[in-house]
């Protein structure tokens, strides 16, 4: 599930706004409450937006001047306040070291440990003891070890809920969410404080009924003597005045958490000895946290048996996957990259809807060499009037610019690289030096991100060929870095013995487009293609071929695809095979057939004769393949194209 942008912005706003209204009410409006939890109200509905903010009014919030000592009392409302009060500090500790590890590009188990360590140690020394050591005795060490138990189990519930949210989240299908600078990340963070909220509830709910932590407390300025409380405004304002010294004597014993705890029998709340005296057994204790620790444990083992957590930021961080991906604990970083979507926001160039690809690339002549010019870069482009793919291109079109030369001609091809990573071309079918030919890492260095490289041989084969990326074509083949190379023979008898009147190149792509991201099609689970290209259009914008009756048409079909070999069909009567791979098929063994299967990296070059006036399909014959989405527009998609035959 991909999110969009407003939503995550909208939620955002929410949070906002609800935290606007709490620290209105806490301070302006003065909400009889201790001031370390009015910080903590406000942090948690920072990271919880409108989910604290319910919390707040239907737990905390004084609804009526006066009743707040009373209004507070419920175990569960005293069970929200103990569990706001903990993870305020621990989610504060666990967030600014979720955003610090990513940026530092450390892997999501590195990443789990210092969070937890900070989040407790932020929950534990600031929030718990720092800010309660007035509570609980005025000695700040005393608060530390009267808090360290309490906030040990809340802290590991809160952990057991958080962290699988986040590693499941974070590694899942928008990889986003592992940087710090893309919205998507602060979502997951208010998700994953949300259900570390919810499963660090009940043991703090525990720990408030046996007297381990304190709830909400009501807190009411003293009322000076002689002295009217201040001019407060808002309505009700003489019931506040009436309650003036109620607020005083409710603040004397105001450390032990609301009203239960008067009926807890928990005695020792005396004006000097300040500790809390817990209602529990250590045996009891010691279960408890045993189940915390197996719950955090639970929460960490979970996700390390879904996703890779030896992964980080820096391996995978801002890549977004299709569905349908199969990724497990074992997948490779590596494999994600490979298969991730073209991120839009690096497309530099938006082609017209109607634009072409396979256009006529003209040379430079420099002392006798045909110079041509390529540059690899992201672009948009139309596979149809309504349907835009992201797409690696050769000089902005699909298939790249027809490179059209003659035997024996001397070729100097300069490729500049304008993608996000590196790339180099193959001349497919050529025989060139081997320093030529293409191969990233096997023959040459791969051409980096702004560099070129000067490709030069002679072109010594006559016949049908292509060019294509050979550093990572899984990726970049399948994102459009292809073209037709068409070498003409020198000595024009060659092909006399197939005369033609047409010459139309085909070459078959096929795309995997959803949501409006483009992965690289690829026969692998969440990998296979739902949109299919002739010469970088589907059907029914790709070319009609029109001809007259008795007119012979050449077709040279280009296994340009990645992935399926494609019986491409033709109606109303057969093809002669003349040509395999670019090598002449002898007069007396040129088969006669309507079907050929063309497969990856294939060409063959066919004659059909229009024996018939009418509409003549020239389609692949895996009907899924003449879809567009699965959906046949005007009677096919895809792969499909029309002979229109005139009389
Ligand atoms: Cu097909």
């Amino acid at each position: 599930m991909l999110i969009p942008h407003w939503i995550l912005y909208g939620w955002f706003a929410l949070a906002a706004l609800s935290t606007a209204y709490v620290a209105w009410d806490n301070f302006v409006r003065k909400n009889p409450e201790e001031t370390v939890m009015k910080w903590g109200w406000v942090l948690i509905t920072l990271y919880m937006g409108p989910v604290a903010l319910a919390l707040y009014v239907l737990a905390d919030k004084e609804p009526a001047p006066g009743q707040h000592e009373e209004f507070i009392k419920p175990l569960w409302k005293q069970g929200v306040g103990s569990t706001v009060h903990c993870i305020a500090g621990d989610a504060t500790g666990i967030i600014i070291a979720a955003a610090v590890t990513a940026a530092l590009g450390l892997p999501m188990w590195i990443d789990f440990i210092v969070e937890y360590a900070a989040g407790f140690a932020f929950g534990l020394f600031i929030f718990q003891s720092l800010f309660m050591k007035d509570m609980l005795g005025g000695s700040y060490l005393g608060a530390v070890k009267a808090t360290f138990v309490p906030e040990w189990l809340s802290m590991n519930m809160m952990a057991a809920g958080m962290f699988p949210t986040m590693a499941l989240l974070m590694m899942g299908r928008d990889m986003r969410a592992m940087e710090p600078t893309e919205p998507l990340f602060w979502a997951v963070m208010s998700l994953g404080v949300i259900v570390g909220f919810t499963t660090a509830y009940p043991v703090n709910v525990w720990m408030v009924a046996r007297n381990m932590k304190h709830g909400l407390m009501t807190a009411r300025p003293v009322a000076e003597p002689g002295k009217h409380a201040d001019a407060d405004e808002r309505d009700g304002s003489a019931h506040d005045r009436e309650h003036a010294t109620a607020t005083a004597a409710a603040a004397e014993h105001g450390e032990q958490g609301g009203g239960h705890s008067q009926d807890g029998g928990s005695g020792g709340h005396g004006d000097t000895g300040h500790r809390m005296r817990w209602d529990v057994t250590r045996p009891q204790v010691a279960v408890v946290a045993l189940l915390t620790v197996l719950a955090l444990v639970f929460g960490i083992i979970l996700p390390a048996q879904k996703v890779n957590l030896t992964l980080s930021a820096d391996d995978v961080g801002g890549a977004i996957m299709p569905p349908g991906m199969i990724m497990t604990r074992d997948t490779p970083g590596e494999a994600m990259r490979d298969m991730s979507a073209i991120d839009p926001e690096l497309v530099s160039y938006t082609a017209a809807a109607d634009a072409r690809g396979d256009q006529t690339l003209e040379p430079r002549l420099e002392n006798g060499v045909k110079l041509f010019e390529l540059e690899t870069s992201v672009i948009s482009w139309n596979i149809l009037a309504d349907e835009q793919v992201q797409a690696y291109a050769f000089n902005r079109q699909v298939p790249g610019p027809r490179i059209s030369v003659t035997e024996g001609d001397r070729l100097r091809i300069q490729v500049r690289n304008d993608l996000p990573e590196s790339t180099t071309v193959h001349w497919h079918g050529l025989v060139l030096p081997n320093a030529m030919d293409g191969p990233a890492e096997i023959t040459q260095e791969p051409i980096q991100p702004g560099d070129s490289y000067t490709y030069e041989f002679t072109a010594g084969q006559a016949g049908t060929y292509f060019y294509h990326s050979h550093d990572h074509p899984d990726r970049q083949q399948a994102f459009g870095l292809y073209g037709a190379l068409i070498v003409e023979p020198r000595d024009p008898a060659r092909d006399r013995s197939y005369d033609y009147d047409e010459d139309v190149v085909i070459q078959l792509q096929e795309w995997l487009e959803r949501e409006g991201y483009t992965y690289p099609a690829m026969l692998m689970e969440g990998g296979l293609p739902n949109f299919f290209t002739i010469n970088g259009k589907a059907y029914p914008d790709t070319e009609p071929i029109r001809m007259r009756v008795g007119q012979r048409l050449r077709v040279r079909f280009i296994g340009s695809n990645n992935n399926f070999v494609h019986p491409m069909h033709v109606h109303g009567g057969p093809f002669e095979i003349v040509e395999t791979d670019g090598n002449p098929v002898p007069e007396n063994a040129r088969l006669l057939k309507d079907t050929i299967n063309v497969g990856p990296g294939e060409r063959w070059d066919v004659i059909w004769t229009a024996r018939r006036p009418g509409k003549w399909l020239l389609h692949c014959h895996i009907p899924h393949h003449t879809t567009n989405d699965n959906v046949e527009e005007e009677g096919a998609g895809g792969l499909t194209t029309i002979i229109d035959v005139r009389e």
